[in-house]
C-alpha cells in the first residue's frame, strides 16, 4: 500500500479537532429547474462576486450574486439533455469562460452523433446579456463531466471525461477504456478548427467524475474515478502522464471523488453507490456511511474553520427513511478516538441532490454550499452560519520577504517539481 504522499495533517494531536456545531441555512434560489445536471461557481459578470452557473436539461443559466437574478445563456444546444458545465476565468479578464457538455445519451456508446457533444460558449460582444454563441467542438460519445484545468504558466485546457469507452456495454462499462480528452485553448476561441485535443488518459471504464487538484507550482493535476479505482494524471513537459493510485478498497469502483490537499480524499463508492469513505494519513480508510441511495455529489474541504476538512455527500433517491438530501460528516476526536459525526443539512428543504459545489459566496470567510436537485427541481444555497470563533477573524501574519538567493532556489525547486509527477505537493493554504 502506498500512502498518500504528503503528511500535511499527519499528526492529529497538534490540531484541536473538537468540532463546532455546524449551522447551514438553506436558501432556494430557483424552484423551477428541470434536472440541474451540473453546477459551477465563477464570476460571470466581473463584479468580484462569485455567481452560480447551472447546466439544466435544455438550458444553461447563471444566477447573479447577490440577488440571484437568472440569466439564460444557451438553450436547446442538442436534441438531448445538457449534462455538465465548466466555468472559470481562463484569460484573466475577471469574467468566466463557459463550456457545456450535451447530447446526454449514456446508452449509446458508439455513435458520436447520437451521443455526446462539447460546446465552447462565446460571450456576446459588448455586454453580458443575451444568448452566447455555441462553438461545437469534436467529442467522444457519452460526454459526462468537464472542467477547465490550469496546466502551466497561465495556460488552461478543457478536460472532458466521458462515462464510457467507445463501444462499451453501457450497463457494465465493459469494453474499451474511456478516452479522456483535453482541449487546448486557441487564441481565437470562436473557431472550432483552432481547438486541438490530446488524450489525457485511456485506462479506466465508467469514469463518473474527477477532481482537479492545485499543486503548489500553480499547475493542476487530475484524480479520475472509475470502475477500476483512481487514476492520477499530470501534465508534464507537454503531455499527460498517469498512474493508478494504490490504496486498498479502490478496486470496488469510484463514483465521486474529492480531495483536500494530498492527505485526505473522499469518495462515493461505487458509481451511484451507497458508501461514503475517506482516506487520510492518520487512519487510512474510514467508512463514513453506507446508507445513501444513489450518492451523486461530494465536497471535501474545511468548512468549520479547523484546518481539517469536512465531507458533504448528496444523494438523489429516497433512502430507507424516505429522505434525499445532503449529509455533513464532521471528524470529532474529543473522546480521544477518531469519530465522524453525521449532520443532515437543511432537513426542511427538499433536495434530491444531483450536483454540489462549495464556495464562499458572501465573502464572510465561511465556505457555503450550492446544490441542484433533480426530482426536487431546485437550486439551493446552504449558507454557512457556523460560529467559527477566532480562527476566521484572526489576522494572518504576512510572510517574510525572500532574499534574491532564496527566490532563485525556490524557482529552481518549483521547476524541478513541475517536471516530476511523482512529487505532487499539497494545495497552498490547505
Ligand atoms: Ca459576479
Ligand atoms: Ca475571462
Ligand atoms: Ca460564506
Amino acid at each position: 500500500m502506498s500512502r498518500m504522499m504528503v503528511l500535511a495533517f499527519a499528526c492529529p494531536a497538534v490540531f484541536a479537532l473538537d468540532a463546532p456545531v455546524p449551522v447551514f441555512e438553506a436558501q432556494v434560489i430557483d424552484d423551477g429547474i428541470k434536472i440541474g445536471y451540473g453546477v459551477a461557481v465563477a464570476d460571470m459578470d466581473g463584479d468580484g462576486r462569485s455567481d452560480v452557473v447551472v447546466a439544466d436539461k435544455s438550458e444553461v443559466v447563471w444566477y447573479q450574486n447577490p440577488q440571484w437574478q437568472k440569466h439564460l445563456i444557451a438553450r436547446q444546444l442538442t436534441l438531448m439533455d445538457n449534462v455538465c458545465v465548466a466555468a472559470r476565468d481562463i484569460d484573466g479578464d475577471g469574467r468566466a469562460e463557459v463550456a457545456v457538455g450535451a447530447q446526454w445519451n449514456p446508452g449509446e456508446t458508439v455513435d458520436e452523433v447520437k451521443s455526446g457533444a462539447v460546446f465552447y460558449l462565446q460571450r456576446p460582444v459588448g455586454g453580458d446579456g443575451g444568448l452566447w454563441s455555441p462553438v461545437k467542438l469534436t467529442h467522444e460519445p457519452t460526454v459526462h463531466r468537464m472542467k477547465w484545468v490550469r496546466t502551466g504558466d497561465g495556460a488552461f485546457q478543457l478536460v472532458v471525461v466521458p462515462l464510457h469507452g467507445r463501444g462499451n456495454n453501457p450497463m457494465t462499462g465493459e469494453g474499451a477504456p474511456v478516452r479522456v480528452l483535453a482541449y487546448e485553448v486557441p487564441d481565437d476561441r470562436s473557431e472550432a478548427a483552432g481547438w486541438t485535443t490530446t488524450v489525457v488518459d485511456e485506462s479506466l471504464n465508467k469514469t463518473h467524475n474527477f477532481e482537479v487538484r492545485k499543486l503548489r507550482s500553480g499547475a493542476e493535476s487530475l484524480w479520475i474515478g472509475g470502475r477500476q479505482g483512481v487514476r492520477q494524471v499530470t501534465w508534464v513537459d507537454g503531455r499527460w502522464e498517469g498512474r493508478m493510485m494504490e490504496q486498498p478498497g479502490l478496486e470496488e469502483g469510484v463514483g465521486e471523488i474529492r480531495a483536500a490537499g494530498t492527505s485526505i480524499m473522499a469518495l462515493v463508492q461505487p458509481m451511484h453507490g451507497s458508501r461514503v469513505v475517506v482516506y487520510h494519513d492518520d487512519s487510512g480508510l474510514v467508512v463514513l456511511d453506507k446508507s445513501l441511495n444513489q450518492g451523486h455529489a461530494l465536497v471535501c474541504q474545511p468548512l468549520l474553520g479547523r484546518g481539517f476538512p469536512e465531507v458533504v455527500a448528496g444523494w438523489r433517491e429516497p433512502d430507507a427513511e424516505g429522505r434525499t438530501g445532503l449529509k455533513l460528516y464532521v471528524r470529532d476526536d474529543a473522546s480521544g478516538e477518531e469519530k465522524w459525526i453525521t449532520h443532515v443539512l437543511g432537513p426542511d428543504t427538499p433536495m434530491a441532490c444531483e450536483d454540489l459545489v462549495a464556495a464562499d459566496l458572501d465573502d464572510d470567510g465561511r465556505t457555503d454550499l450550492i446544490a441542484s436537485g433533480r426530482a426536487t427541481h431546485n437550486v439551493v444555497v446552504y449558507w454557512n452560519k457556523t460560529d467559527l470563533g477566532p480562527a476566521v477573524t484572526a489576522e494572518r501574519p504576512s510572510l517574510p520577504e525572500l532574499t534574491p538567493e532564496e527566490r532563485t532556489r525556490l524557482e529552481e525547486r518549483r521547476r524541478s517539481r513541475e517536471k516530476s509527477p511523482a512529487n505532487e505537493e499539497p494545495e497552498a493554504g490547505e
